[in-house]
């Protein structure tokens, strides 16, 4: 036994025995790595990484076989995913609850094609995974005929680099373990990200001369600390200390409570307004009565857009687009503005995902969890503050139809005051329809506007969730729900509860607002705008797609009476362990602001 497992076996991640009991293999009775493949799981139990997401191909039978016969299939356990794409997606839902990278597994140039959605959208939500990828014997007397030859490309890496942190073709066992570990390593730095190990089939499957020197793998990862300075610390104190109208961006920011209450004690200390974003995990409780407006996407809601008018000092607690949010207020803003971020650090040429170059004051080069507290250390207290009522209201219901506002309000009745995640929302959500008030409440986005990385998001999101008590929601789009639909084996084969509504408008609603714009601006004919969109005739049994995979199926619900009684029905398969998809079919229609916004004849 080499010294990376003695290393390793001391932290044992947290594991569930419901899922740990599935896909149990006989004992192999192998105790020493043998193989180049079982250096690698070394490296991987190294990372103290619980699961592994793959969908299974020759070019790692090497690594398949140690994780089964060397590790016993633990830590990580496999999880079989029906389709690269989701693999991914579980491993990026899994870190939005856990702040870690989880690993996924793709076979060669073939499934890391199909999984580079899933990279992008990771990449564009800065969340970690470890992703391990196999080609063909690069040796290529070693080759098989035809199949090695096509699953072999020169730089296969090259086909998600763009958007990964690192990557790397290690050729040696050594090598590989080396790059498991660096892998690790950069994908939960912040910014954190996804990283790629590809390798090479040959020095897997070889088996070991010798065995690999031991090493403290602890060593090879340190923690990395950033912390502002001290300069940019008082600088931002003194703007704040004068400013009148201090407004905050709530943004990327972690899942961590005590970090969630210092943002509040900031805001109230300045008595600032805060603005939060449906791209991101909840920042700021969303019914406090310094909230701007309700949270929104891409469109901000009006008096966000008013609060950033109004401001004379901005402080961005790592806003995913600040550039597009003035650009929404009308252009140049008088404020100073204050960043937190150590994003910058990530960019690239390939991906424009850095958005547009904002005017920053004042950079705080860290993580904002690290500048807050102190920011307020550096305020000090402050004088006694008036307090208002909040001015949070949901939405009103329209009569005689069932619209998405309908299935929130049903939804958060039937949930009651349990703690709920929210894992994904429809793009057709209306921030008005559900307050957040810890960070675990809602988890953002898909991060890339990738569609149908809904559901393998949810069930990663799911699986972190799993045993905290927190019930795991997500609302998907019909068209994001069908794009991702068999990550819900994946969830049902692994015993996570989960309850999936579809917002079934029965079409890619989206797009038909973007026809309806075109059709305006050239003066043709909007009632065509449904062409080429509508997922009708034949109308997709949602409940049944659900049944098929282990899962409890619910629907199609027509009528807004029928909403209460199914949701109970549901939370009460999932409160029993099972996974439940309820297909609401919901009027066609966003909120006003961004019908709006979508569909006005021009910029
Ligand atoms: C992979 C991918 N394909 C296409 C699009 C373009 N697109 C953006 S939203 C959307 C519609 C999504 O449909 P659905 O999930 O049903 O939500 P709805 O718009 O109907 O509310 C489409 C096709 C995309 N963003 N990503
Ligand atoms: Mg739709």
């Amino acid at each position: 036994m080499s010294n990376v497992r003695r290393e390793s076996a001391k932290k044992e991640p947290a594991r569930d025995p419901a899922i740990a009991s599935v896909d149990r293999p006989v004992p192999a009775g192998v105790n020493a790595a043998g193989f180049g493949s079982d250096v690698v799981a070394d490296a991987l139990r190294a990372l103290d990484i619980p699961y592994i997401a793959l969908n299974p191909g020759a070019s790692y039978r090497g690594l398949h076989d140690s994780l089964v016969n060397y590790l016993g299939n633990e830590r990580p356990q496999m999880l079989l995913c029906l389709h690269e794409e989701s693999a991914l997606a579980i491993a990026h839902g899994y870190a939005k609850v856990t702040g870690k990278a989880m690993a996924a597994a793709v076979h060669s140039n073939v499934g890391l094609m199909h999984a580079t959605m899933a990279f992008f959208n990771a990449w564009c939500d800065r969340m970690p995974m470890v992703v391990l990828g196999a080609t063909g014997p690069v040796d290529a007397v070693k080759r098989r005929p035809w199949i090695d030859w096509i699953h072999t490309a020169r730089d296969q890496g090259a086909l998600v680099r763009g958007y990964t942190k690192w990557d790397d073709q290690p050729a040696s066992p050594a090598a590989a373990r080396e790059a498991v570990l660096r892998a690790g390593w950069i994908a939960n730095t912040a910014p954190r990200g996804p990283t790629y190990v590809n390798l090479d089939a040959g020095m897997q499957e070889e088996k070991l001369a010798e065995p690999v020197p031991p090493i403290d793998t602890a060593r090879y990862m340190p923690e990395v600390a950033s912390a502002p300075s001290p300069d940019a610390v008082v600088k931002t104190a003194a703007l704040l200390r004068n400013a009148k109208h201090p407004v905050i961006l709530a943004g990327r920011v972690s899942r961590d409570p005590e970090a969630w209450n210092k943002r509040v004690a900031l805001a109230e200390r300045l008595n600032a307004r805060v603005i939060t974003d449906l791209k991101v995990s909840a920042a700021f409780p969303t019914d406090h009565p310094l909230h701007a407006g309700s949270p929104a996407g891409s469109i901000l809601a009006a008096e966000a857009v008013e609060a950033i008018r109004a401001a004379d000092v901005i402080v961005s607690l790592d806003w995913v687009d600040i550039a597009g949010a003035f650009k929404q207020a009308g252009g140049t803003v008088a404020a100073k503005v204050v960043q937190l971020s150590v994003d910058h650090r990530l960019h690239n040429g390939w991906s424009m995902d850095y958005q547009g170059l904002p005017p920053v004051d004042v950079l705080l080069a860290c993580e904002p969890d690290v500048a807050v507290p102190a920011l307020l250390e550096a305020l000090g207290p402050g004088g006694p503050r008036t307090v208002v009522p909040s001015s949070h209201q949901f939405p009103k219901l329209a009569e005689g139809k069932l619209t998405v506002d309908h299935l929130a309000d049903s939804l958060r009745r039937a949930v009651g005051d349990r703690p709920v995640s929210l894992a994904h929302l429809p793009l057709s959500w209306n921030g008005a329809s559900w307050p957040f008030r810890h960070p675990l409440d809602f988890l953002g986005s898909d991060g890339g506007g990738g569609v149908g990385g809904g559901p393998g998001i949810s069930v990663g999101a799911a699986l972190a969730l799993k045993g905290s008590g927190r019930l795991a929601l997500a609302v998907c789009g019909d068209g994001d729900f069908m794009m991702g639909c068999t990550a819900i084996w994946t969830a049902a084969h692994y015993k996570i509860p989960l309850l999936v509504a579809v917002a079934n408008n029965r079409s890619f609603f989206n797009d038909e607002l973007h026809q309806e714009r075109v059709a305006r601006m050239r003066n043709r004919p909007v009632e065509n705008r449904w062409v080429g969109q509508r997922i009708s005739e034949p109308d997709i049994d949602i409940a049944a797609i659900a049944r098929a995979q282990g899962a409890q199926g619910f629907g199609p619900i027509k009528s807004a009476d029928e909403l209460g009684s199914t949701f109970a029905k549901a939370i009460a398969a999932v409160d029993a362990g099972h996974v439940a998809v309820v297909d609401v079919w919901v009027e066609p229609g966003y909120t006003a602001a961004v019908t709006a916004a979508m569909t006005r004849k021009s910029d």
